[in-house]
């Protein structure tokens, strides 16, 4: 007998979604399931209808053979994993995929049916499988299911005998109709990548429960019992309780005049309500949960089913343009989330999920956008439970054939499909406040046919899609109650905001693009966002660096084996975090998968530190005339659960501090509190910072956690640096040595300061275009001329030409001994065609054996002009090799802005201090600008014993354009005239 299943060829039939699988539901039957995880037989084929050989390997389930074992000696394939954004990694058009060359998992494993589950209706659940999973038992066909983010389950009660041992065989086939509707930006992998789980019901049981839960406490669940025909059977009811209080059966409930109900009451076999008094709301800020079981009963009172659920008692409305959370016009504070691992790829764990979702507590964060596709269900439990707003996603990505998809009727089914099976399953969890139809799929005819179908399923929440939504952010016909652009200029939403056309909210699906080191203006983001009624935030592209953990040696992926082998968003020598490319592709799109504010073992990019200022929940500020005001800057809470303490820094050197006591404050409020500390009259500028950190315990971070450090500047430094190092007599006996080539001769440097235009491009500054523009300018290979050395008593004065390949720009530095060392007084002038440069200011190079830095500036994250909130002005000491973020693709990193004073030292060495005329960016690393654009990955890099210093009049912002807008103009580095002083002081 033929197997029929391959006999359809279903991996090439859009209109085949599933055979056999079961409706998606809300009743979750993870608890007391059997795990079928672990050691499975496997065989990786060539193609589906390859035959199946004889001889096995094993793999573990969950995991994707792309990452597994890829050396196998059993492997006639290898199929490594393969990184593409948009365009598909084959040439056939939708839905056909490559006939001979599409890797197929075939696993297989035996499975015992426990005896007593006689008379049992028996489920087997895959949790995941991509792309097209066809399921056999004891060779028998059972089922058929596409959509690799989404669990299928089938029932296996005729193919399994209680008491019997039969062959469980999943066939996993990885290109198919279906890979043209999931071309999402990320690795491409094949495999089962969430649990597979066995688990049995009585055939009469709770095919579904739908749970209604509003901030005024009411409650209203619908029970749908399987196979009741509509009614349940004499007798037998369904009951429900919410942490100990009993629901009310509506037995007046009838279907027919249910037209007031907001969902949908196809379920409607059994209604229970329950009024909560009291009841505490659920928000992000506070996501208090309620237990509700719900119960099956027999006519005899046994329970022949269970079902239980965390609700959360909230309301989410749009009303105007403003997106409501419990009558509260809320910020998204959002993030764009990938399944990633390091390690497995794509498979992630409880405590996986559970530390991206911390992490992004304690960084300010408070939504998500399941990018793009739906978790796994515990991603939502988690969500519910620490507070995360989430727009889920729908897993459709048609982008390299977005247009013709759209409307193609093959795969009409699919959109419908997927987008239903979603809210089927993921409706109940308060955390989901929006639904979202997929991502970068254009917009056509089966949008609409998904729209139509949640819209009337379920009119609880609003529905989101960006593909519809740029058709028009205002039009109310389109699929999208949401304008949600991506990476939209942000004068182009305030605009829009301000135009009085605007009927929807505005919260952009993707923005702040953070390839590499990113992420600039995102304050001016925040600001305009806070400024500007119907502006409610967006979503970050994206969490992670999808770097996979790769051994140099022999190009393989280390997978599970690796833990231990990375530290500090580091990999280990010898390892690397590979990126598009990396594993030989022929096609691929590089680095861009490097593009999260995490790195791949999720070490933060000082990017987050500024996140956390920006949501700071707390705020200061200092007027005037009222003096100090501290705020509440949440939607929902007060400010019980934070303690502080004040610190002072002064520039003398000295930092006071003093205990804080946070007044209290409903959301919104302001209050004046006294000065903490008395202001010394001396120590010149003043910096007051409140440390906001966590009073007791939380599910997300420990008692004493920093959540915020809003500073104010309290006193501004009396005289500039430069006006002091100018009034200092300049010390006679001439201590200024300088060699033929006008040359600074100095015995703590390596390399003598002079002039730097260029900086190791950024991913931004490359893929924006402007490091081809500055190396068609030589900007990276200026050659210096000296024109004059001329001595004026102790002084010495050196002009010198920088020439690029279209322009040349004169230099003059001025050297001047002072007590201690020299000063130099800089000038440069670029010339009109320069009219965009990375920088402008000093470089040199010390000798080895100055190892630490210490600085009075901003930190201690690195900072730059465009994204340097987060970073207080204070006293801040690190080792030089810490100063530097090793992003997967070196470039421009380190950066420190607004400092007003450095030392280098280093143990038994003479060390030496920079005061700038004022606060200047500046960079300590071991590498100059040409050894990061040299490498392609980080451990490429070679460290210099000595540091390499940058001290910039000047530096460029970093803006977003690797995707997304360019930094703002005031943030760019002009041609002209640029001025700086510094003084160079030995200790
Ligand atoms: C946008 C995608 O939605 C997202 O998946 C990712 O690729 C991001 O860009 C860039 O990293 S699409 C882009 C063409 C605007």
């Amino acid at each position: 007998m033929t197997d029929p299943l391959p006999a359809l060829r279903p991996w090439s039939a859009p209109e085949i979604t599933s055979w056999g699988r079961l409706p998606m539901n809300a009743v979750d039957r993870r608890a007391g399931a059997h795990s079928l995880d672990g050691d499975w037989r496997f065989q990786l084929l060539s193609a589906p209808d390859a035959p199946v050989g004889g001889a096995w390997s094993t793999t573990v389930v969950p995991g994707v053979w792309t990452m597994q074992d890829t050396d196998d000696p059993l492997r006639s394939t290898v199929d490594l994993p393969q990184y593409l954004n948009i365009r598909m990694p084959y040439t056939e058009f939708p839905p056909l995929s490559p006939v001979d060359d599409n890797p197929t998992g075939v696993y297989e494993r035996e499975i015992d049916i426990p005896a007593d589950w006689t008379a049992r209706r028996i489920v087997l659940q895959v949790g995941a499988a991509e792309s097209v999973l066809l399921v056999h038992v004891d060779g028998r066909p059972v089922g058929i299911s596409k959509d690799s983010h989404l669990a299928a389950d089938f029932d296996l009660s005729d193919a399994v005998r209680p008491g019997g041992r039969h062959t469980l065989r999943l066939t996993v086939v990885k290109w198919s109709d279906a890979s043209h509707i999931e071309d999402q930006d990320h690795w491409w992998h094949g495999g089962i990548t969430r649990s597979v789980l066995l688990y049995a019901t009585d055939p009469l049981h709770l095919a579904d429960v739908t749970v209604r839960a509003s901030r005024d406490g009411a409650l209203v669940v619908d029970c749908r019992v399987r196979d009741a025909g509509g009614a349940l059977p004499e007798g037998w009811y369904v009951s429900g309780e919410l942490d100990g209080l009993a629901l009310t059966q509506d037995t007046e409930f009838d279907r027919a005049n249910a037209e007031d109900e907001r969902v949908s009451v196809f379920l409607g076999e059994a209604r229970l309500r329950a009024r909560v008094p009291e009841v505490r709301a659920w928000t992000a800020e506070t996501p208090e949960l309620y237990g509700l079981t719900v119960r099956l009963h027999r006519a005899d009172g046994s329970v022949a089913d269970t079902s239980r659920h965390r609700v959360g008692f909230r309301d989410v409305e749009i009303v105007g343009r403003d997106l409501l959370v419990n009558g509260e016009r809320i910020y998204i504070r959002g993030v764009n989330r990938h399944d990633f691992h390091p390690l497995t790829g794509r498979t992630v764990s409880y405590d996986d999920m559970r530390a991206d979702l911390v992490l992004l507590k304690r960084f300010g964060f408070n939504a998500i956008r399941t990018a793009h596709y739906p978790g796994d269900p515990t991603l939502y439990d988690l969500a519910d439970e620490l507070g995360f707003y989430v727009v889920d996603e729908a897993d459709i990505e048609s982008h390299d054939h977005a247009h013709e998809i759209a409307d193609d009727p093959r795969y009409l089914n699919a959109f419908v499909d997927r987008v239903s099976r979603m809210v089927l399953r993921d409706k109940n969890h308060p955390s989901v406040i929006i639904w979202s139809l997929g991502n970068e799929s254009d917009y056509g005819a089966n949008h609409d046919a998904a729209a139509g179908w949640v819209r009337r399923h379920d009119a609880t929440r609003p529905l989101q899609y960006e593909g519809a939504a740029k058709r028009g952010w205002a039009d109310p016909d389109l699929a999208s109650d949401i304008a949600c652009p991506m990476y939209a200029p942000l004068e182009d939403c305030v605009a829009h905001a301000l135009s009085g056309e605007q009927t929807k909210p505005l919260i952009q699906c993707e923005y702040s693009h953070a390839m590499g080191n990113s992420n600039g203006t995102l304050a001016d983001h925040w600001a305009a966002i806070e400024a500007t009624p119907g502006l409610q935030g967006g979503f970050i592209w994206e969490f992670w660096d999808h770097g996979i953990l790769q051994s140099v040696n022999d190009g393989r992926p280390v997978g599970r084996g690796g833990a231990g082998l990375y530290d500090n968003g580091v990999a280990a020598p010898g390892y690397r975090w590979a990126y598009g490319g990396d594993f030989g592709e022929k096609d691929h799109d590089g680095a861009f998968i490097a593009d999260g504010v995490v790195f791949p073992d999720r070490t933060p990019k000082p990017v987050m530190y500024e996140h956390r200022e920006l949501a700071a929940p707390v705020r200061l500020e200092l007027f005037r005339h009222e003096g100090l005001v501290v705020s509440n800057h949440q939607h929902f809470r007060g400010l019980e659960w934070l303690a502080g303490a004040w610190e002072l820094a002064l520039a003398d050197g000295r930092t006071l501090t003093a205990p804080a006591e946070l007044p209290s404050l409903l959301p919104g409020e302001t209050a004046m509190v006294p000065l903490p500390l008395a202001l010394p009259e001396d120590g010149g500028e003043a910096w007051l910072t409140l440390r906001v950190t966590i009073a007791e315990d939380l599910a997300w971070a420990p008692r004493g956690t920093e959540v915020c450090a809003p500073q104010v500047l309290l006193r501004e430094a009396e005289v500039a640096v430069s006006a002091v190092s100018a009034e200092e007599p300049p010390v006679s006996g001439g201590g200024v040595e300088v060699d033929e080539e006008g040359l600074l001769v100095h015995p703590l440097l390596t390399a003598a300061p002079t002039l730097s235009l260029w900086r190791a491009p950024t991913d931004n500054d490359e893929l924006g275009g402007m490091a081809l523009r500055w190396r068609t300018w030589g900007l990276d290979s200026l050659v210096r001329k000296v024109v004059s050395v001329r001595r004026d008593g102790d002084s010495v004065t050196v002009l010198a030409q920088y020439a690029g390949t279209t322009g040349v720009v004169r230099h003059e530095q001025v050297f001047t001994p002072v007590e201690g060392g020299v000063r130099i007084d800089e000038l440069a002038e670029l010339p009109e065609e320069f009219d965009d440069v990375a920088r402008v200011g000093t470089v040199f190079e010390t000798v080895a054996g100055l190892d630490r830095v210490q600085w009075f500036g901003q930190g201690p994250w690195e900072s730059y002009p465009d994204r340097s909130g987060g970073a207080p002005v204070g006293h801040h000491a690190l080792p030089v090799d810490e100063l530097f973020t090793p992003y997967l693709r070196p470039q421009e990193s380190g950066g420190r802005h607004g400092v007003r004073r450095f030392t280098l030292s280093g143990p038994g060495t003479t060390g030496l201090t920079v005061t700038p005329d004022e606060p200047r960016q500046v960079s300590v690393t071991r590498y100059r600008a040409e050894d990061l654009t040299a490498c392609a990955h980080h451990d490429e890099l070679v460290p210099r014993a000595g540091c390499v210093v940058h001290l910039d009049a000047a530096h460029r912002g970093l803006g977003t354009a690797s995707c997304g807008p360019d930094t703002f103009p005031s943030y760019l580095v002009a041609p002209g005239v640029h001025r700086w002083s510094w003084s160079l002081r030995t200790l």
